[in-house]
């Protein structure tokens, strides 16, 4: 067993960049260069152009705005706004499920798959569930979810689940969210002209905004898609360009919304689709995922990654992709005028991604089963357009086993350790793992690829770095997909663990890198730490564990970093978030915001000291609670 290198990865993306050049084909390795160096104005947040008064700049000799604002209100006010376009995101991919879920019905599209789970939750919001039709009770369910992103009165009913000292601290420092969508139009509210400038109060909403994402519209989104679509389990898959299959259909799914690509899977699996697949002289069909909607059916259903953010424009350059379905978020534009270099169909869906040179086929949760299998039947009916010429899938993919749930983890776990702990379905035996020093503590890898680090080393070499100083990792998102490209979620990845970390790894059968799911499943991180903090008797903020981004982009991972932060768990990023500008912003993101909610952030770009700053960390919670 051998990870992958990204020089190894690197190697496959010139050959294909190689089928580029010969189409004409544009790609992100050269629009970088156009774009730098990028403007200083922009990269320190100092520009501000809310009003047509401005555009304004701050420079030594011009150190406010026209209305007379400062770097400091401008910065704060840009990076509130950063965070309610990600809270605003993820959110209205929640309310999508949740609309998903209203959709059910015994004999529709979309079906009630983890009744138990929808129970739990319906139970947790006092709701009556006792002699229910489970489809009553979808209805309903999805009804509330859906209120709670216009509610009235009062906050998100999913803080309950944090611990009550993590509940008090939101209270005090006023930042508990209220209505979902509330919390983005105060956001642009307070960022309009004329309205706040001071950084606290900026900062403060950040943090809002940013819970009512975590502990409102992603965990609306991954607790309803797992009663719509299963809550995962362990399951092996692979990950890599190598997953397209040279003599088969392949189709890419690309976005985050499940409803989509659980349908296109659906279909695409249908021994009808096959037999005409045949008959248009391929073996079979292919799916395969990039970004979040790859990791949620890679989760459920072993789909193979082909590959993550930066890696979209590849699976087309293989010359054998026969169509790429994308429904919304971190999809290129790119891909229309590339796709049109081959004979690729770049399928839009979603009114909410509309892009130029894609054909635009609507999917709505009432017409899925219609929707998918038109879409599916485009993309057979295209594998005899391709130029075999120009076809060419890197020979490079990994195995993995990925589906680990909060649910899931508590399962493997138990029964690792030998001792006095006979507590079954908690997570106890995994607190005792780090009381014990076996484990020394956990890290959150989440997060993009971004083209200011060399895509994915980051991602790889930290978790090399930490699973080897026998720190558990847990991954979403694109991180989560580098992690298996390079082979760190197959099994044998144990090898690379110290010892305490290998041998919980053997006894639970699990690799050291933790699958959890896509960036909205985020919300499963909180859900294990309100859980570890109740189990073990401590505050969040106390537990060993941080949260990390070292090569995020898009205004999502900021509304992130900002309820993961809120939630007591400090969090490191390798890149940063435009704030420079402002030493007060960067005073208050970096350590006064510890004050308010016992975490704070840092930002290091020199990636090895990103990882010791990391484990310093880690051993620094131990030492302060004795362990
Ligand atoms: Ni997250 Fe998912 Fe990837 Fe970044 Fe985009 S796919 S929601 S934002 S790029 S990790
Ligand atoms: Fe300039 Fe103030 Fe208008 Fe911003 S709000 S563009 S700083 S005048």
């Amino acid at each position: 067993f051998k990870l992958t290198t990204v020089e190894e990865m690197e190697a496959a993306t010139e050959r294909l960049l190689e089928t580029g050049a010969k189409v004409g084909a544009d790609a992100w390795q050269f629009r970088v260069k156009n774009q730098t160096p990028h403007c200083k104005f922009g990269e320190q947040g100092i520009c501000c152009r809310i009003c047509s008064m401005g555009p304004c700049r701050i420079t030594p000799k011009a150190p406010r705005g026209i209305c007379g604002c400062d770097a400091h209100g401008i910065v704060a006010r840009n990076y509130l706004k950063f965070t309610a376009g990600g809270s605003a995101t993820h959110s209205d991919h929640g309310r999508e499920i949740c609309h998903t879920l209203y959709c059910t019905s015994p004999d529709g599209n979309y079906k009630v798959k983890d009744p138990d789970k929808l129970i739990r939750i319906a139970k947790e919001w006092g709701v009556e569930t006792e002699g229910k039709d489970i489809y009553d009770l979808a209805h309903e369910m999805a009804v509330l979810g859906l209120e709670e992103y216009g509610k009235v009165f009062g906050t998100q009913r999913f803080l309950k689940r944090a611990p009550e000292h993590t509940q008090e601290i939101w209270e005090r420092e006023e930042i508990a969210p209220r209505a979902i969508d509330r919390e983005v139009s105060c956001s642009l509210h307070m960022t309009h002209m004329g309205c706040s400038s001071l950084p606290e109060a900026l900062i403060r909403q950040s943090l809002r905004s940013g819970l009512s994402d975590g502990w409102g519209g992603s965990m609306a989104g991954t607790e309803f898609s797992d009663v719509l679509f299963g809550t995962p389990k362990p399951i092996d898959t692979e990950a890599n360009l190598g997953v397209m299959e040279k003599d088969n259909v392949n189709i890419v799914v690309h976005g985050h919304d499940p409803s989509l690509s659980e349908m296109i899977c659906e279909y695409a699996d249908d021994p009808e689709m096959i037999a005409y697949a045949k008959s248009k002289g391929a073996k079979g069909i292919t799916v395969s995922g990039v970004c979040c909607t790859s990791n949620e059916v890679a989760m459920r259903r072993g789909i193979p990654m082909a590959g993550n953010f930066l890696q979209q424009e590849n699976v087309v350059l293989t010359g054998a992709c026969e169509a790429i379905v994308v429904d919304v978020q971190c999809i290129f534009p790119a891909l229309g005028p590339l796709s049109k270099c081959f004979h690729t169909k770049f399928v839009t869906t979603s009114p909410i991604a509309q892009m130029p040179d894609s054909e635009f086929i609507r999917f709505n949760a009432e017409t899925a089963g219609e929707n998918a299998k038109a879409i599916v039947k485009m993309a057979i009916d295209n594998f005899e357009n391709r130029k075999p010429e120009l076809v060419h899938i890197p020979d490079i993919k990994q195995k993995a086993t990925v589906g680990y749930s909060v649910e899931a983890i508590v399962k493997v776990l138990d029964g690792v350790t030998n001792s006095q702990v006979d507590e079954t379905g908690t997570t106890k035996p995994l607190i005792e793992c780090i009381t014990s020093g076996v484990i020394r503590g956990a890290v959150a890898m989440v997060g993009c690829n971004n083209p200011k680090i060399r895509p994915d080393t980051a991602h790889i070499e930290l978790m090399k770095k930490l699973i080897a100083n026998d720190v558990i990792i847990i991954a979403s998102g694109c991180s989560a997909q580098a992690a298996a490209k390079a082979g760190l979620m197959d099994k044998r990845a144990k090898d690379l663990c110290g010892a305490g970390l290998k041998r919980v790894c053997e006894l639970a059968d699990i690799p050291p890198v933790l699958h959890m799911g896509s960036c909205v499943d985020i919300s499963r991180m909180l859900v294990l730490a309100a859980t570890l903090a109740k189990d073990s008797g401590l505050n969040i903020s106390q537990l060993p564990v941080v949260g990390c981004a070292p090569e995020w982009m898009s205004e999502k991972a900021v509304s992130i970093g900002n309820y993961v932060v809120a939630t007591g768990l400090d969090t490191f990023l390798g890149v940063d978030p435009y704030v420079s500008g402002s030493d007060k912003v960067a005073e208050l993101l970096t350590s006064g915001i510890r004050d308010w909610v016992e975490a704070a952030y840092t930002v290091e770009k020199d990636i090895d000291k990103l990882g010791d700053a990391m484990i310093a960390r880690i051993e620094e919670k131990r030492e302060a609670i004795g362990i």
